[in-house]
């Protein structure tokens, strides 16, 4: 349907974006995915680029589709990361985590000298906050600190998958706040932060350059 085709356009286009020798930045969820599909198809036509995954699924996705991975550790800067993001404002923050790889992408987008994210015309938002912000936390005493953000008084709900608890690739888990609205992200994003047992959360502020956006058809870049 029109998201799904608005996914694929946008990831092919932004798969463009990418420059012989680049060290690139592969982000994760469903338009990383068709971002990485294309992206293939340049390498086995030749375009020499080595990438840094945002997670295992896009680690794996991209080593079987036979683009060259390395370690963060491995290289000194990422010259470009393309992710996708569960809301972008016009300030260019974004809420992100929805596939539970936020602390990841917010490392790999910290190393990035662009960061562009890719979004399908649902994701773009006048406010924060419609979609629930992830927050990874850790495992030790998390009923705890699940209570800390209700006392707070952020409606918060610990993730879950299979009816387990949800474990990120670092082995922590999410806790998903239902917030309806974020009037001030960067406030919250400080909060966030100072709170025990929180490792990091999926407010992206002052991290996205470029975003590529699908949009009646067609996809556009909007640059800060
Ligand atoms: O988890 C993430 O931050 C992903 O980028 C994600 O939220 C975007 O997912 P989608 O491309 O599958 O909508």
């Amino acid at each position: 349907e029109k998201q799904l085709m608005e996914k694929q356009l946008v990831g092919a286009r932004a798969a463009e974006l990418v420059e012989d020798g680049m060290v690139v930045g592969l982000g994760t969820g469903s338009t990383a995915y068709y971002m990485i599909q294309r992206l293939a198809e340049r390498v086995r036509a030749g375009l020499d680029i080595a990438c840094v995954a945002t997670s295992r699924q896009t680690h794996e996705l991209a080593a079987s589709l036979g683009i060259r991975i390395l370690d963060v550790n491995q290289v000194e800067a990422i010259d470009l990361t393309i992710d996708g993001a569960d809301e972008i404002d016009e300030h260019f923050n974004a809420i992100k985590g929805g596939g539970g790889a936020l602390l990841r992408e917010k490392i790999v987008a910290s190393l990035s000298r662009k960061v562009v994210i890719i979004a399908d015309s649902t994701k773009r938002v006048k406010q924060l906050g419609k979609f629930p912000l992830p927050v990874e936390i850790v495992a030790f005493a998390h009923k705890h600190t699940l209570k800390k953000f209700e006392q707070a008084g952020y409606p918060a709900k610990i993730r879950e998958k299979d009816g387990t608890l949800f474990v990120t690739d670092g082995g922590n888990h999410i806790v998903d706040l239902h917030l309806g609205r974020i009037d001030d992200p960067e406030g919250l994003a400080e909060t966030i932060d100072r709170m025990t047992g929180v490792v990091d959360h999926g407010l992206f502020i002052d991290l996205v350059h470029e975003v590529l956006l699908a949009e009646d058809g067609d996809v556009r870049l909007l640059k800060k």
